[in-house]
This record gives structure tokens, sequence and C-alpha cells, in this order.
């Protein structure tokens, strides 16, 4: 059962389109939800994705209030999802897609399960400013905390800035989401969980509950400091986060 469920999503998230909740026919606990999307992510790995990394939601206060839910939800990154810094994605393979400004951490050693801030400072090799692009399977973007976990949280995109040295300043920087040279989104990257850091830390509990570890070369998203922004054709979205290096990418 939970197999069919992931294949539905994986169908739903090839071919762009968006169907009903699970929750609404279906009982599922988190645990089932985990399961969906790892069974999920298998059948990309089964077509020769690979698995590059990590991302956290739900990190800030803004986008729990703006998607109504209250948790911290973990999903998949894959090499299919990297979107090139100046590049350009075609709106017709999204279904309703939205952006977000985060930080990047890349690992040059493992984490796994309860970690200092020692240990996961030690364990990083660069840091950078992103973006990352969510596109929910579920109808009108709507979804409860099962539902978008099985989703793979919503996870379809994601553009990395320049690496820039495990050292460099990443506390309570302002992160400002442009389109087009305007400003649409503006927070801190104190808004995550306080610190950036401490989603790398929470990054590396929540995988090791379910068997995984982070992995040397893994690319880590903290979450997003702002709500999302709905994306449409011909915009420049851009990142412009306070001591890192600039991102952007185009929308046709
Ligand atoms: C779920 C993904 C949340 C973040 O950065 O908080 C997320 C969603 O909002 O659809 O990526
Ligand atoms: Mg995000």
């Amino acid at each position: 059962m939970l197999n069919d469920l992931a294949k539905k999503l994986d169908q739903a998230a090839a071919n762009a389109i968006s169907i009903p909740q699970l929750s609404s026919s279906t009982q599922l606990s988190l645990d089932d939800a985990y399961q969906v999307q790892k069974l999920s992510i298998e059948q990309r790995l089964s077509r020769g994705e690979k698995l590059v990394g990590y991302k956290m939601g739900f990190t800030s206060r803004a986008k729990m209030i703006q998607m109504g839910v209250d948790d911290l939800i973990w999903g998949r990154l894959t090499d299919t999802m990297m979107i090139q810094d100046g590049g350009t994605i075609d709106l017709t393979h999204y279904v309703h897609p939205r952006a977000e400004p985060e930080i990047a951490f890349r690992l040059k050693s493992p984490l796994a399960g309860i970690v200092t801030k020692e240990e996961a400072l030690a364990a990083i090799d660069a840091v950078a400013g992103a973006i990352e692009v969510i596109d929910s399977r579920y109808q009108n973007f709507k979804f409860s905390l099962s539902d978008v976990i099985a989703d793979n949280c919503s996870s379809t995109g994601f553009v990395i800035g320049p690496w820039q040295s495990a050292d460099t300043n990443i506390d309570g920087l302002a992160m400002a989401l442009k389109v087009n040279d305007t400003e649409v989104e503006r927070g801190s990257s104190q808004d995550i969980l306080d610190h950036p850091l401490n989603s790398l830390i929470e990054a590396a509990r929540c995988v090791a509950q379910y068997g995984e570890s982070l992995q040397a070369g893994q690319i880590i998203l903290a979450g997003a400091a702002t709500a999302a922004v709905a994306l449409a054709p011909g915009q420049t979205i851009s990142a412009e986060i306070e001591g890192l290096a600039p991102c952007h990418f185009s929308t046709l």
C-alpha cells in the first residue's frame, strides 16, 4: 500500500500533475509518511538519479505560518533537482512552483545522530546562499504534515550560489528574495532555528532516526527564512544574503 502511494507521488512529480491529499483517503502515521518518501525517492534512484543531500523544512516561523504546520520535516535532494546558478527553468515542468531563500551547507565528513555545535562545525566544508524551488504535488498546495513528508517535503529544485569557506559568518544575516530586482521577501538567518547551524544539527538527528546519515560531499539546505513566493514565467529570482555571494535563476 505504501509503495502504491509512493508511485503515485513519484508519477505526479514526474508529470507535473496535482493529486488529492493522501490524508483525504488514507490514515498515514509520520513513520508511514517517511517510508512513502523513501520509496518514492527509490523510484527516482532506480531511474539513475543520485542522492546529493537533504533539506530541512519548517525551520522558520514564517514558513510554519504560511503552510499551517508546526513541526520540522526533512526530505531528500537528488542531482536532477539541481538548477545552475544563473540557469533557466521551464515552469511547464512544475505544478505550482514557489521559491524561497535558503542557506546551504556542504559537508566534508559524515554527521549522524546527536551532535554538538563543535562537531557540526567541524563537518562543514563550505556554506553558500541558495534558493529552493518547492512544488507541492497536492492540489492547491495544501497538505497535512504526513502528506508533505510523503511528498518529499515539496522538493523539486535548488540553486546553490558560489561556495564560501566554512568559517564564513552565517549568524544574523539579512536574507532577501527578489523578483526582477524588486524585494518581495526579507528575513534573517536568525529566523532559521535561531542559527542555521541548528538546522544542520537537526538534520543529523532527524535522518538518524530513520537509519541514515549525512555524508561527506552532501548538500544540506537549512530551510527557508521567509515565506515562499509563487513563480510566473518571465521572472528572474535572486537571493541576496548579507555576506554571502548572491545567486539567481530565471523562469520560462
Ligand atoms: C514544504 C517545504 C518546506 C522549508 O524551507 O521550510 C521547506 C512546503 O512549504 O511546501 O522547504
Ligand atoms: Mg525550503
